[in-house]
């Protein structure tokens, strides 16, 4: 008997390796594992056995069959089952599916409608380094040793020497130090200020721009800010200048325009002045082109910056800058 115990689990085997549907693994258990099955047969035979030996004819005729429920369980778990459904093929009079398209960031768009206006008046565009030298940052600039703007608290250092630059200004530096006037660039770029409120954020945008020849007068200052202003906000805008003081600049100016949200008539958003601070500009001080070697006696030029966030919260209406770093899709997909 236990031969035959040993041939049985062996023919199962190889009847179980040729199974290939359901219903042929059906019909394998219902033979071999059925309550009329083979082994529930060999299991009631075990009474006609002499009792010495019931116990040790009992167990090898359990192993068998739990070796055969094994086979079964594993061909049942490797064919797989369709659920009974029909299969069919893609349904063509059902409408495509639309992919959501991406579109600009805010303060992308600003920032290249700004460079396209200046690009319009002959400035070329230039890219720098955010890891830049204290040097270029503010040693050049005319921001010396123990100007408030080179503390701790407002400036991420990196090491000395190295920081991550509080303004596009370096670039222009950098320029002014490897080419001669006539000149004419604007530097876009992020930049980093260690502040963060519903104003500011610890890294923002800045669009500035410098023009240097022989004779340029506030004059030219003017006329090129106004144009920008005109072409930003539309023309026929209110505009000021205003005096003011930077480093970098002397005599120094910013500019206000006309509130957008009052048209001048004072409002939360001018805070009742019924003018907005767009900008701060100002003839180049000849400190600085000392610095990059250039001849102040032969030459001058205007300089300006610009804050491409504040710009952007005008025109769109914004009251806290940290939407445009939340990535809230609600936001941004309104513009
Ligand atoms: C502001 C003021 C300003 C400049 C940036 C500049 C650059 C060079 C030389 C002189 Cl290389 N000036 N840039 C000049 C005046 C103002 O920015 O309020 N920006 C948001």
């Amino acid at each position: 008997m236990e031969e035959e115990l040993q041939r049985l689990v062996a023919t199962a085997r190889q009847e179980a390796a040729g199974i290939d549907d359901a219903a042929q693994l059906e019909e394998f258990r219902v033979r071999y594992l059925g309550r009329k099955g083979i082994l529930s047969g060999i299991l009631r035979g075990l009474g006609n056995l002499p009792a010495a030996d019931k116990p040790r004819m009992g167990a090898l005729a359990n192993e068998a069959k739990a070796a055969i429920e094994a086979l079964h369980a594993e061909k049942n778990a490797g064919l797989g089952h369709d659920c009974g459904q029909i299969r069919r093929g893609p349904d063509l009079s059902l409408p495509g599916r639309c992919s959501a398209h991406g579109r600009p960031h805010p303060i992308s768009r600003v920032m290249r409608e700004t460079c396209e206006i200046f690009a319009a008046m002959g400035f070329d565009i230039a890219e720098g380094p955010n890891v830049e030298l204290d040097y270029y940052n503010f040693e050049a600039l005319n921001i010396p040793a123990h100007h408030p703007a080179r503390d701790m608290h407002d400036t991420f250092y990196i090491t000395d020497s190295l920081l991550l630059r509080t303004h596009t200004s370096p670039m222009q530096a950098r320029i002014m130090e490897g080419q001669q006037p006539p000149l004419r660039v604007v530097a876009p770029g992020q930049v980093y200020r260690c502040d963060s409120d519903i104003t500011h954020t610890p890294m923002f945008h800045q669009v500035e721009g410098f023009l240097v020849d022989e004779q340029v007068s506030f004059a030219d200052l003017k006329g090129v800010l106004a144009l920008f202003v005109n072409k930003m906000f539309g023309s026929g805008v209110g505009l000021r200048f205003r005096p003011s003081f930077f480093p970098f600049t002397e005599p120094s100016a910013e500019v206000d325009i006309a509130c957008v949200i009052c048209g001048g008539k004072g409002c939360r958003v001018c805070k009742k002045t019924g003018w907005l601070e767009i900008l701060g500009s100002g003839m180049i001080n000849p400190a600085v082109f000392e610095k990059v070697g250039y001849d102040p006696k032969r030459y001058s030029g205007f300089a300006f910056g610009l804050g491409i966030e504040r710009i952007a919260m005008l025109s769109y209406g914004i009251d806290d800058i940290r939407q445009f770093y939340e990535n809230d899709l609600r936001f941004l997909s309104q513009f």
